[in-house]
């Protein structure tokens, strides 16, 4: 399995407040490279899906609301140790313990609407990746 990518979506509050444009020059100046990059907005269903993984967690149902609440950018990125090194530069889950500087911290609101996504593992990364990319295209 390769350990030089990751997957991140910047989530609904991430675009409603208008920061794209920065939070992806955050990931490019980190070193970052983009595979491949998609906007969209979730269904339900499909957020749903996409956190399967936290379905016992109480905060479930209102993460799945939320992330299906508009659109959201989502993207695979590549460099080396990749997952470990986005999570340093996304910062803590809760914004409020989030870094100085870290994308969260900069841009983010509450524990919830926290800004971005950041696959935990590389094996994470890849199915979170194919969930969105079933292929990477040319065209
Ligand atoms: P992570 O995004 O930093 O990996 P996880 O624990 O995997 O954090 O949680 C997934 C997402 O669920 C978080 O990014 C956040 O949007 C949401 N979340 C996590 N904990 C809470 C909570 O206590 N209340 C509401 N939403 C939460
Ligand atoms: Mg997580």
């Amino acid at each position: 399995m390769r350990t030089d990518r990751t997957f991140t979506m910047i989530k609904p509050d991430g675009v409603a407040n208008g920061y794209i444009g920065a939070i992806l020059n955050k990931m490019i100046e980190g070193g970052f490279r983009i595979v491949a990059m998609k906007y969209l907005q979730l269904t339900p269903e499909r957020a749903g899906e996409f956190y399967a993984i936290h379905k016992e967690r109480p905060f479930y149902g209102e993460l799945v609301n939320y992330m299906s609440s508009g659109p959201i950018v989502a993207v695979i990125l590549e460099k080396e140790n990749a997952i470990e090194d986005f999570r340093t530069l996304i910062g803590a889950t809760d914004p409020a313990k989030a870094a100085p500087g870290t994308i969260r911290n900069l841009y983010a609101k509450d524990i919830s609407a926290n800004a971005v996504h950041g696959s935990d593992s590389d094996e994470n990364a890849a199915i979170e990746g194919d969930f969105f990319f079933s292929h990477l295209e040319r065209f």
